[in-house]
């Protein structure tokens, strides 16, 4: 069994009833199972200003699953959440999946860059994995609470409690 961090990610379309259905959808894939939630965080857009607030929120799954076949399940929850991809970078989106971490595996293909690579910069990320995941060092040998605990909160605040 693998540990993998998910990421999860809305502004559209009420973001906390997709985040709390990603949530579900996740805990019925087969070979998967949930083992850690954080709660639901609000965060400020990184990217275009001209787009609602996000939430964000980040659980922890052990897996059997590879992680190219995980990545597969999580874009089929997303179409289902009536994702639609767009060419404008880091624009509104209904539902995001972002495979974060797979185990201490370092990955680098067309389809997936395994530790993603956004999750150091990321508040949105970080503070929620520090949250359920405080001792986790990354494969570089970096500390997540250190990364955390050095982050511009950017306003990041605790909407809720998801589990
Ligand atoms: N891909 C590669 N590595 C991974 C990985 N580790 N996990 C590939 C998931 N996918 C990975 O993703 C594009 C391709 O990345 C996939 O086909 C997969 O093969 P996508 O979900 O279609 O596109 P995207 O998410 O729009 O791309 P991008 O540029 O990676 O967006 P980000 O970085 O996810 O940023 N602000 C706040 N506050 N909160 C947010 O969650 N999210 C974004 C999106 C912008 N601003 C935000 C937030
Ligand atoms: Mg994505």
């Amino acid at each position: 069994m693998a540990l993998a961090y998910i990421g999860l990610g809305s502004n559209l379309a009420d973001p906390q009833a997709q985040i709390s259905s990603a949530l579900d959808k996740l805990a019925q894939l087969e070979h998967c199972q949930i083992s850690k939630v954080s709660s639901l965080y609000f965060s400020r857009p990184m990217g275009p200003q001209d787009q609602p607030d996000y939430m964000n929120a980040v659980v922890a799954i052990e897996t059997n699953l590879s992680a190219i076949a995980l990545l597969d399940q999580l874009q089929n929850i997303e179409q289902n959440a009536g994702r639609v991809r767009k060419d404008n970078r880091w624009g509104a989106r209904v539902l995001d999946l972002d495979i974060l971490l797979f185990a201490q595996q370092m990955i680098s293909t067309e389809r997936l860059t395994i530790p993603h690579y956004g999750l150091k910069r990321r508040e949105f990320v970080l503070l929620p994995l520090a949250e359920i995941a405080p001792y986790l060092v990354l494969p570089d040998g970096d500390s997540i609470q250190a990364l955390a605990n050095q982050i511009d909160k950017n306003g990041l605040k605790i909407h809720s409690k998801l589990s």
